[in-house]
């Protein structure tokens, strides 16, 4: 279901087509993390299933790749490419861990999207990247830098999209604290990034109690919550919003989120979180 323009658009938000997921696989416990606590790979391999069945439930047609014991983060697609509609940029991981993960990302991309590749030296997680309409919000973070941003740009102003920069003070990306949540509403957690920059894009602004409110993922009128976030799932759920929990305890070991586990192309026309 199409949903009404927020006011810096001339074009409708909805659900995606599609959605390009990687499996978790038996490194996982071995990903980058900040935290105590590995993740166990097989829970967050049941965790991941239930993200694909919701993703399906919704109407997006589910395309997973297989899981690389070579890459523990692997499942985290989003970090690996930014879509723009009928063009892509892949991206140059900030971790340098990480970029053996691009190759499968761009051959699963290859028939959807028109490709360019991000060179040497920039470095830019698609985890930074919040679409608003026709607007790229780009988180400067300790994965993404003012090269990336810039190589991001170029491709973008090819598809008609402008970019932003915005410095983020805490968090690994700027999703992992701010993410969209429906027609001019976003959700941010804590003060790493300065609102006024989310405002810019007309967009309210709401609160999340709970480090894990921060990211959630837009669906149309459904919106994927974290089930360690109950009260922002009851905040959206009061803005008339569909909302799913999902447990992802695995996931958040991993300083993953909801969007990062998913890249998402939206149907012709409109634009997709
Ligand atoms: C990493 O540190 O790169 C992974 N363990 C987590 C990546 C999460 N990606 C994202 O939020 N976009």
């Amino acid at each position: 279901m199409a949903c009404p323009v927020s006011s810096n658009m001339d074009m409708e938000f909805g659900p995606p087509a599609v959605a390009v997921v990687r499996s978790v696989p038996d490194s996982f416990d071995r990903c980058l993390r900040t935290g105590p606590h590995a993740p166990d790979p097989a829970l967050a391999r049941a965790q991941h299933e239930g993200y694909r069945a919701a993703l399906a439930e919704a109407g997006v047609i589910v395309v997973t790749l297989p899981a690389d014991e070579a890459a523990p983060d692997g499942c985290f697609v989003e970090d690996a490419a930014v879509i723009f509609g009928a063009s892509a940029v892949i991206t140059r991981p900030g971790a340098p861990e990480r970029r053996g993960e691009t190759a499968a990302v761009a051959a699963a991309l290859a028939p959807r999207c028109a490709l360019t590749e991000m060179p040497a030296p920039c470095r830019l997680d698609g985890g930074d990247v919040l679409r608003v309409g026709r607007t790229l919000l780009v988180g400067l973070s300790g994965r993404t830098d003012r090269a990336g941003l810039e190589c991001l740009a170029a491709a973008a102003a090819e598809a008609g999209l402008v970019v932003r920069g915005v410095p983020v003070a805490a968090g690994l990306h700027l999703k992992s604290v701010v993410t969209f949540a429906a027609p001019g509403v976003a959700v941010a957690y804590g003060d790493g990034v300065d609102r006024a920059a989310i405002r810019a894009l007309g967009l309210d602004v709401l609160a999340a109690p709970e480090p894990a409110g921060g990211n959630v993922l837009a669906l149309g009128s459904r919106v994927l919550v974290s089930a360690a976030a109950p009260r922002t799932a009851d905040m959206l759920a009061t803005r008339g919003l569909t909302v799913v929990p999902l447990e992802l305890s695995e996931i958040h070991r991993a300083d993953g989120a909801l969007t990062c586990l998913s890249l998402r192309l939206p149907r012709p026309g409109r634009w997709c979180a």
